[in-house]
């Protein structure tokens, strides 16, 4: 390897486990489970097969039950179908010995009517829709209006949190990721452009904060905390879900998730996507706050993550789309070998091509 990039490769303890090295494979949608049973299949397995490399593997976003759901042909993990297309998964990963943590996902009103349970409305926080759109199988639709979810249903939304935490376990997940981020259900009550409750889960900041920890402390009931991260996007405007202050409701969430004793925080630093600077926001102070540990993301390239690790800012960074062109990405940036462009075009949906076809350097 070349000697400026050590750091990279060196060991992470998180939690009770080792990681190899620094490098996280961030969630990534991909949309192409099995377009009947929405479970994961062969094609699937091969795809985190060839980026078991990782120090450890944050699947792709699934969805906790077929309201959580919001784009078309992603992985759900609330059915049996599902908890063996998953295993298909985790067995392929932990025969080349790498680790993996399942996404758990509730789209909140990010979703259409196509996808819900009976034609129903998206659930969220507030009835107010986002401006913004979503795949369904006939190509790209605005999300439906959301109704806002009774108080006395959330308990109902959190059981369905934990039921998928425990199909998560008997698919042999190594742990398993809360997706806090990106303007989803978890984020729809965090913020206050979103949420406009005025019962026990809207208006003050503790009130906001009701939900997500609530479906924390059920994936704590069936994970050890050693074993639960949680991804969070403080400053991103995805989905159209902004706050007014986030640094108000971000540092309260990290210092209860700190006193819960989480094994990690994954921090998307700015828009998700890009820009890094979209507001202020101090990741830094957000870290220290926080007794786990921290995996910073958004546009890291090989240089920001080598300094970023050596000025001690993060623990572990997180990849997206370079994992999506580089099935060896670790290998590549051991060497700061060229990497491969990814192409959107084959983010979304398809088959093998742009996803399990990228050649590895070996390859050729
Ligand atoms: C891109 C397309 C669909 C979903 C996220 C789960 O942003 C996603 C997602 C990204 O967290």
């Amino acid at each position: 390897m070349t000697a400026d990039a050590e750091i990279l490769f060196s060991p992470f303890t998180l939690g009770d486990l080792r990681l190899p090295n620094r490098i996280v494979m961030a969630p990534l949608t991909r949309s192409r489970a099995s377009r009947d049973t929405l479970a994961p299949n062969d094609l699937n397995a091969q795809y985190y097969r060839q980026r078991a490399s990782a120090g450890m593997i944050v699947t792709e976003a699934t969805q906790i039950s077929q309201e959580g759901q919001g784009y078309v042909w992603t992985p759900g993990l609330y059915d049996e179908a599902q908890v063996e297309g998953w295993r298909k998964v985790t067995q392929a990963v932990h025969e080349e010995g790498g680790l993996i943590f399942n996404q758990l996902w509730h789209v909140g009103r990010i979703s259409h009517v196509d996808l819900q349970p009976n034609g129903a409305a998206p659930v969220s926080s507030s009835a107010v829709a986002a401006r913004v759109e979503t795949f369904l199988a006939t190509g790209r639709a605005p999300v439906s209006t959301p109704r806002a979810l009774e108080t006395d249903e959330i308990a109902r939304v959190v059981e369905d949190y934990r039921k998928a935490a425990a199909n998560a376990k008997r698919a042999g997940f190594d742990g398993v990721e809360i997706h806090g981020a990106n303007g989803y259900l978890i984020d729809q009550f965090l913020k206050d452009g979103v949420n406009r409750r005025t019962d026990r889960y809207g208006g003050s900041v503790e009130n906001r904060l009701r939900f997500p920890l609530e479906v924390v402390d059920a994936v704590l009931s069936v994970w050890d905390r050693a074993r639960v991260g949680m991804r969070l996007s403080p400053v991103s405007p995805a989905n159209d879900a902004t706050d007014s202050a986030p640094e108000t409701v971000f540092f309260p969430l990290v210092e209860a998730l700190s006193r819960r004793g989480l094994a990690y925080i994954h921090v998307v630093e700015g828009a998700t996507g890009g820009p890094r600077d979209v507001a202020p926001f101090d990741f830094q102070k957000l870290r220290k706050s926080f007794g786990g540990a921290y995996i910073a993301n958004n546009a890291y390239t090989r240089a920001l993550a080598v300094e970023t690790l050596e000025a001690g800012r993060a623990d572990l960074i997180a990849f997206g789309k370079l994992f999506i062109a580089n099935p060896d990405l670790v290998e590549r940036l051991r060497e700061d070998a060229p990497l491969n462009a990814p192409n959107p075009e084959t983010f979304y949906g398809g088959d093998a091509k742009g996803y399990t076809d990228y050649p590895a350097l070996n390859d050729a």
